[in-house]
């Protein structure tokens, strides 16, 4: 009779398996590294810089979200954060150079246990090995360009050709081959745009004699700022590289790559180097090439959403699948003559965020709440109907992208950036965000001041109004909403945080102990 029950038992549960798998949504993740909003079309940004027709698709097809911030504005924080629903306080992963401690709880972890395939396919950059992932193919560190030596399950393999294809046909590739009665969590992370912005040799020259628009504060002297503003290393005038500039090409090319490579490029910067331009003309000249090989990279990712997109649809996936694009934190093209991320400045603050799920998503709507890729782990978790861990520190985007967002929802949110010294010398600090203000802090010893944004009377944001008393009231009142954050949060009072030094905290916790070693920024 027991045996009866447990075989009827067993019958019943493997007849009602493949139903729950099928009410469970497939979760195709597209994460980019320093993509700006300003160069995606769905975001009808003022310059009109690039069209991207594919991750138009997604928002055409979905929900377009205005304004999602990243906790902090630099990658490989941001991807512990996706990892974790958790600020880096709490994942102990504070800046580039720290190692990923991946034995705490994860996102894929739980959606792995739950019956999902997992794969992590691109860029990495956490370090430690991934774990909660079925495959793993990643590239090392910050990866190259062409030509990339990658990390497939833990051995190392060399591939020929541009990242940004085979991040796509890798990707697509796993999708064929996946294990068909299960549901799958596909992080497809692409290591473009990120410096030294090298287009697809396709793509060499895309723009014609385009000349690009630039933005009103390409020529910002950061009057009305404090030190930190004026004293940091990213700008177009002073910081930019050879490399950057493709005055030297990219050290992955092959020769034969180089030579077309060459082809294009040469003419061009031997007509720069008659004319050697000076001060202004130096900028606009940089700014043009930064234009035409960053948003060069955008176009090839964008393709590779295509990639992706046609796969779900000749596969007939489309309508069980949540497409959710969006980048480890925005970037600045130029605008207050800057390149590089880490400020709670906009650019960098606010990252782009496109979601597509069929039948849940109204297509072509917006939001202009505050999100944040501190909620991707959440959504993914509620979205395959599984309990949200309370630890975690974000929340569900699933009523927003039904349309609903709730009435008690974040109004407010925390920053903290802790490179420094570092790349780009951008000072330490942390402050809290809302529609309209910023208010932040600049904690060094050497370098300690509190600053005031203004949105509204300040789109591009130029001028610090902290001491204005005219801003006396909502001053005091945005103190106590950031001092209630960082209470919520669990930030601790002490920086560097005790937790630095200890499990995945410190810069130099994770040298030579991870195949998936990081280097650069
Ligand atoms: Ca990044």
């Amino acid at each position: 009779m027991l045996r009866f029950l447990l075989r009827t038992a067993a019958a019943v549960l493997l007849a009602s398996a493949p139903l729950a798998a099928a009410e469970r949504p497939n979760i195709v993740f597209i994460f980019c590294d320093d993509l700006a909003s300003q160069a995606i079309s769905a975001y009808d940004h003022k310059l009109k810089l690039l069209d991207t027709p594919h991750m138009d698709r997604i928002a055409k097809e979905g929900m377009r979200f205005d304004r999602c911030l990243v906790p902090n504005s630099i990658c490989g924080p941001s991807r512990a954060v996706v990892q974790t629903g958790k600020y880096n306080h709490i994942n102990g992963f504070y800046h580039n150079g720290n190692r990923f401690n991946g034995d705490q709880p994860t996102m894929p972890k739980m959606l792995q246990a739950a019956g999902y395939q997992t794969a992590v396919i691109g860029k990495w950059h956490l370090v430690s090995d991934p774990q909660g992932y079925d495959h793993w193919h990643i590239l090392p560190g910050q990866g190259a360009y062409y030509n990339p030596p990658m990390i497939r399950d833990g051995q190392q393999v060399k591939h020929t050709g541009y990242t940004t294809d085979l991040i796509g046909d890798f990707s697509v590739e796993w999708l064929k081959n996946r294990d068909k009665t299960k549901p799958f969590l596909l992080m497809c992370q692409h290591k473009a745009p990120h410096r030294e912005w090298a287009p697809s040799l396709r793509h060499l020259g895309w723009s014609g004699d385009r000349v690009f628009p630039e933005p009103e504060t390409l020529f910002d002297d950061y009057y009305g700022r404090g030190r930190a503003e004026k004293e940091q290393d990213m700008t177009l005038e002073k910081t930019f590289t050879l490399l950057d500039a493709k005055l030297t090409p990219p050290p992955s090319l092959n020769e034969e790559q180089l030579k077309v490579w060459n082809a294009y490029y040469e003419p061009l910067n031997e007509q720069f180097r008659q004319a050697n331009p000076t001060g202004k003309d130096l900028v606009k000249w940089r700014y043009q090439r930064y234009m035409h090989d960053y948003l060069g990279t955008v176009k090839a990712v964008d393709e590779n959403v295509g990639k992706v997109l046609d796969y779900l649809d000749a596969e007939g996936l489309t309508d069980s699948t949540l497409v959710v694009l969006s980048s480890d934190q925005g970037f600045y093209l130029g605008e207050h003559g800057w390149f590089d991320k880490r400020w709670i400045y906009e650019e960098s603050l606010s990252t782009p965020l496109l979601a597509r799920w069929p039948g849940v998503t109204q297509p072509g709507s917006s939001s202009k709440a505050i999100v944040s890729v501190l909620d991707f782990a959440e959504t993914f978790l509620d979205a395959a109907s599984l309990p949200i861990p309370d630890d975690m520190q974000g929340r569900s985007l699933l009523p927003l992208l039904k349309g609903q967002t709730p009435a008690d929802w974040r109004t407010s949110f925390y920053y903290h950036y802790y490179e420094y010294p570092g790349p780009h010398s951008v000072r330490k600090h942390y402050g809290v965000v809302t529609d309209r203000y910023k208010l932040f802090h600049f904690y060094e010893p050497d370098v300690n001041y509190w600053t005031l944004i203004d949105r509204q009377t300040d789109p591009n944001e130029m001028t610090d109004v902290y001491r204005d008393p005219a801003y006396a009231d909502t001053v005091k009142e945005l103190h106590a909403e950031l001092t209630r954050l960082r209470t919520e949060l669990k930030v601790p009072d002490q920086d560097p945080p005790e937790s630095y030094n200890r499990g995945g905290g410190g810069p130099n916790a994770g040298k030579g102990k991870g195949k998936a070693k990081a280097k650069g920024n």
